[in-house]
């Protein structure tokens, strides 16, 4: 079994991201499966063919997708993708979309296709902050997410996947007043492991 597990380049003036920081210290195996670590641009159009082509390359039959949500005390597991797109700052192309559909004509919405209660109740017992998450905003994480989605539905068959959003860092949180809440980026990585592993034992 091979896992796609993304996270994003830093943006918005940010040093870090800690979706990637995350991910980077993931093992190469979990649970026996294969870890494949991929980190995509901060930009809507680069984001999207970056994933296609990470798709189409190694073929996964698990992509979790991962970015920062500022603000967030702890993990949030996304449940819904929209079909909008509505920035609220520039990308890392200057691109600042609004009230554009990402699939013109495209599903509403995506529900996740990760266990997303069975990886709350692992990441809870084990002591990491968690959350199911109804709205994983529309920037370019929710475009990533609805984007996998699509994939899955029309042209990758029986890929699971969904997105997980992790708090600041403290190392990014501590660089902005009012301060933010913070997730240690170890910590964010163990959520991720695990919810890897409820996802391979499926
Ligand atoms: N977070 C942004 C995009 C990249 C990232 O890490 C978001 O939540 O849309």
């Amino acid at each position: 079994m091979k896992v796609l597990v993304t996270g994003f380049e830093p943006f918005g003036g940010d040093d870090e991201n800690p979706s990637y920081e995350a991910v980077k210290l993931l093992p190469e195996h979990i649970c026996g499966a294969e870890i494949v670590k991929a980190e995509l641009p901060t930009a809507f159009k680069r984001a999207e063919t970056a994933l296609r082509e990470r798709i189409e390359a190694h073929r996964p039959d698990i992509v979790i997708c991962t970015g920062v949500a500022g603000g967030s005390s702890g993990t949030r597991l996304e449940r819904v993708a929209i079909n909008l797109r509505d920035a609220r700052i520039e990308d890392n192309d200057g691109e600042m979309p609004a009230d554009e559909q990402i699939v013109p004509g495209g599903p509403a919405a995506y529900f996740t296709r990760l266990p997303t209660r069975k990886i709350l109740s692992a990441l809870t017992e084990n002591g990491i902050p968690a959350a199911l998450s109804y709205s994983a905003g529309t920037y370019v994480c929710n475009d990533v997410m609805y984007t996998l989605l699509h994939l899955a539905e029309t042209e990758y068959h029986g890929v699971r996947g969904g997105f997980i959003h992790v708090p600041y860092s403290p190392a990014v949180a501590a660089k902005k007043q009012p301060l933010p809440p913070s997730l240690a980026v170890e910590t964010a990585a163990r959520a991720l492991k695990l919810a890897i592993s409820v996802t391979v034992a499926e």
